[in-house]
């Protein structure tokens, strides 16, 4: 009796996340829906990516948090537009939050929206949003087993982040074993190694966020 309950919810939410969908379109915004575990660095990233390109090309962030506006005030004191969505307990944002949050942002403006989901390795990955693609981040010092043991959010997303790699050498953790199972589970996987501490590698993420934006408008 759970299966189609479950399965109404999932339908649900795709179709206003097909909806959401066709309002980015039509405003010609590329929106990214960004996962990680808590901590693994998505505001982190997400301040050095707008440090680099707001003004190249205009950013709006959506913060999504169990509770507070710890990472909408760090994002806001750099001058992007930004929204907080507290879940209130909810482990991930869907299609109906995001609808609430846009409608606070110029979309018509902005060239990149950036959705930091809730920190949760499990069921951000379940739920559509509209986003034109799921990116998520990995940092090394949760360890190299995470792409076998919480397969979904590989195959979901089209780039991996490989974040803290300055912390590399106090870890025991093998950047090759997490590229060679991540790419197990998604061939099509871009991968990234970058430290959002030091800067290393983060040429690459934003050329990346650039093709992708110029190709999308
Ligand atoms: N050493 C090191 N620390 C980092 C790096 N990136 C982020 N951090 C630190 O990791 C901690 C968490 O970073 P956040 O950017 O807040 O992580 P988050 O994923 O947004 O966290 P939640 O929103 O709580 O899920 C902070 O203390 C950051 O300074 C990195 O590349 N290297
Ligand atoms: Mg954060």
């Amino acid at each position: 009796m759970k299966i189609p309950v479950v399965r109404d919810i999932l339908e649900a939410n795709e179709r206003i996340a097909a909806e959401n969908r066709r309002i980015f379109n039509e405003n010609r915004v590329f929106v990214l829906n960004l996962m990680s575990a808590p901590g693994a660095g998505k505001t982190s990233l997400l301040e050095r990516t707008v440090d680099t390109l707001n003004g190249e090309m205009q950013i709006g962030i959506i913060e999504g948090d169990i509770q507070s506006s710890i990472d909408a005030a760090r994002l806001s004191k750099k001058g992007v537009a930004t929204v907080q969505i507290n879940t209130d307990g909810a482990c991930h944002l869907d299609g109906n939050m995001i609808r609430g949050a846009f409608s606070h942002l110029d979309l018509k403006s902005l060239d990149l929206l950036i959705v930091e989901n809730v920190g949760n390795l499990v069921c951000p990955a379940e739920f559509v949003m509209g986003e034109d693609h799921k990116v998520m981040i990995l940092s090394v010092s949760e360890g190299d087993d995470k792409p076998l043991k919480y397969p979904l959010m590989f195959r979901e997303s089209s780039v991996l982040l490989i974040n803290k790699i300055d912390l590399l050498p106090y870890v025991d953790c093998s950047i090759n074993k997490i590229k060679e199972s991540s790419l197990k589970i998604n061939p099509d996987l871009t991968i990234f190694e970058i430290s959002c501490k030091t800067q290393e590698g983060l040429i690459g993420w934003y050329q990346w966020l650039r093709d992708m934006v110029r190709t999308s408008s």
